[in-house]
This record gives C-alpha cells, structure tokens and sequence, in this order.
C-alpha cells in the first residue's frame, strides 16, 4: 500500500513540475479543483507569452479585469510555444475551471485540446488571435481585431502617401517587411491586407519579407539582414511596433535617420512605438488595441452562465500619423 502511495504521490508531483517547467503560471484562485469555494467562476487564461509591449499591455488587462469582476484567474505564459499552451489547456480541464480563455499562438493544430474542453463541458473563448478550425462549436466566440483590416490601412497609408515615400527617387516604392510569428493569425492577415492595398500602387513593392517573431531583437537583425542585401530600401512595413523599433535600432546602426531615409509604418501603437512616431523616427501607427480584459470578463460570465454571445467581437481601435500620437501620448493607457 505503502509503495502505491509513494508512486502516486510522485507522479502528482511530477505532473506538476512539468506544467510549471513548460511556461510559468500563475493561479489567484484558492480552489484545487478549479472551484475557488466562493462561488465566483474560475477562468484558466493560456497566454502566448511576453514577447511584446503589445502582450504585456493585454495580460495587465486580463489581470486587472479578473479582478475587477472578482474571477479566479489561473494564468500561464508559453513563452511563444504551442506545446505550452496546449499544455496549459490540459491542466484547466484537469481543475474543472469553469471556462478557458486563449491567444492560439498559430491558427493550427487545436482541434484535439479544444474537442477534450468540449468533451469536458468547459466553454473556450478565443482571444486576441483566432483559429483555423472549422469547427466552430470549438469556442463561443472570438474577441480579438481584424487583422486583415489593419494591414489594409498600413498598405492605404503608403498608397495616400507614395508620392513622398519614394525615398531614393527612383520611382518606385520599395518595401521590405517584418513579419510577425509565422503561421499566427496577425502575420497572415496583416501581410495580406498590406498587400491588398498597396495593389493599388503598381510603382509600390515588397521586395523583401522575413519574420521577426514579434520581437525587438527579432526585427532588428531580420532588418540588418536586409540593408546588407537589399538596395533601395524606401519602406519598412512592421507587424508590429516591437519590430519597428528594433528596425530603428538596425536602421540608425547603419547611419540612416528613421522616419526620413527610410519611412516605417507599424501596428500596434503601444507606448514606445507612439513615442517614437511623435519623434519622427516611425511615420504611421495602425492601431491593434489589447485592452480585451473588460470584454473578456464579460463574455466569460454570460457564457457560464449559458447566455448566448456573438460568434464574433471585435475590437474598436484607429490609426496614428505623427501629429495625432504627440497629442494622445500625454493620455494613452498603454
Ligand atoms: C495582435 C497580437 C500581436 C501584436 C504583437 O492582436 O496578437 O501579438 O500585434 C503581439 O505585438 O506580439
Ligand atoms: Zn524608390
């Protein structure tokens, strides 16, 4: 008997142990089995991880909006994985939370966690980024932005503004492109809608296109990369602020000015990327607005508590040119 215990007690422990190595995760409720005892709901939130100012503004949301609404939240950060998020899933249908949030760092490969949460009678809400799944009994809803829609204003501004971005003079408009994490749902959607748009400019092209996986560091050494192999470099289009920045940082190493010797235009418009719009060193923002907290807390407690919700939610939010930021800069919540 002795033996049994011993074993069992070991695995427990073990399991545990591997969830925490995958990513780390934090978890405000009391409750071992996911129920908090007060009766409040237990959300378990799997997050993609804190690769960007554009995340660590949309997990202090999701944070801060599980408190107001008094919702035990159990939080853990893949670190960009997807075995951690699908690792993360797993542990909140083991706790019999009462329903799970996420951001699918890709849009493949949920079928299989989403239909054990549905065999388990867990409710999923989609946020942030969405899925490719088909179907769509997989989740209530998804709250996030159009993505789509945010590459077609990128790619409009340039179009609006191509007379002045044709930078080296030799008529025509050369873009290069920093990528977001490959096979997330934003870096398909904004490159597509980018390039919808600009095909409107036949003297507008990409000639270059890389992934920086969201990161800083990630877009500043695609962009290196890319002022040693590319000539007549005119325009920079970044998934992302955290890219433009470091495409800042690469286009400055390389004695250039940002902003004038080479135009960039970026999505997001978090703190640091609105500063430097104000600066002059980014020439325009499209806005991707992370504070989904409120609206996530919300649509968690109707759909616990059976209410119908849209299929889809999507979220306001607008565009910055280098006048517009220096007046929000003083006011912006992040
Ligand atoms: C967009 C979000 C993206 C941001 C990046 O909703 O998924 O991921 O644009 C973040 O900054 O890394
Ligand atoms: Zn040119």
């Amino acid at each position: 008997m002795v033996k049994k215990t011993l074993i069992a007690a070991t695995a427990i422990s073990l399991s545990a142990m591997a969830l925490t190595a995958c990513g780390s995760d934090s978890d405000s409720s009391a409750g071992a089995d996911g129920d908090s005892g007060n009766g409040s709901i237990t959300m378990g939130f799997a997050q993609v991880g804190a690769e960007s100012g554009w995340r660590s503004a949309n997990t202090k949301s999701i944070e801060d909006s599980a408190k107001e609404a008094g919702i035990d939240l159990k939080f853990s950060d893949a670190q960009q994985k997807q075995e951690n998020q699908i690792k993360a899933i797993r542990s909140y249908i083991q706790q019999k939370v009462d329903v799970i949030a996420f951001s699918p760092v890709v849009e493949t490969g949920w079928d299989t966690v989403l239909q054990e949460a549905k065999r388990a009678n867990i409710p999923v809400i989609l946020t942030d980024r969405a899925v490719d799944s088909e179907d769509t009994s997989l989740y209530k809803t998804f709250l996030g932005s159009d993505f789509v829609e945010e590459g077609q204003k990128a790619g409009q501004w340039l179009v609006d503004n191509a007379a002045d971005s044709d930078v080296d003079g030799d008529g025509d408009i050369d873009v290069v492109q920093l990528e977001g994490t490959t096979g997330a749902a934003p870096a398909i959607d904004r490159g597509e809608g980018f390039a919808d748009a600009i095909s409107a400019d036949p003297k507008i092209s990409v000639i270059a296109s890389q992934t920086g996986d969201f990161t800083r560091d990630g877009g500043k050494q695609v962009m290196e990369s890319f002022l040693q192999s590319e000539k007549g470099i005119d325009v920079v289009f970044a998934h992302n602020d955290d890219m433009g920045l470091g495409a800042i940082e690469a286009i400055k190493a390389a004695g250039l000015t940002p902003g004038k010797d080479i135009k960039i235009i970026t999505v997001d418009a978090v703190k640091d990327g609105m500063t430097a719009l104000a600066a002059g060193e980014i020439n325009y923002i499209v806005e991707c607005n992370p504070l989904l907290g409120p609206q996530l807390m919300d649509l968690a407690e109707k759909v616990v508590a059976g209410e119908d919700v849209p299929e889809r939610v999507v979220t306001e939010e607008t565009t910055f040119d280098q006048e517009q930021a220096a007046e929000a800069l003083p006011t912006r919540e992040y």
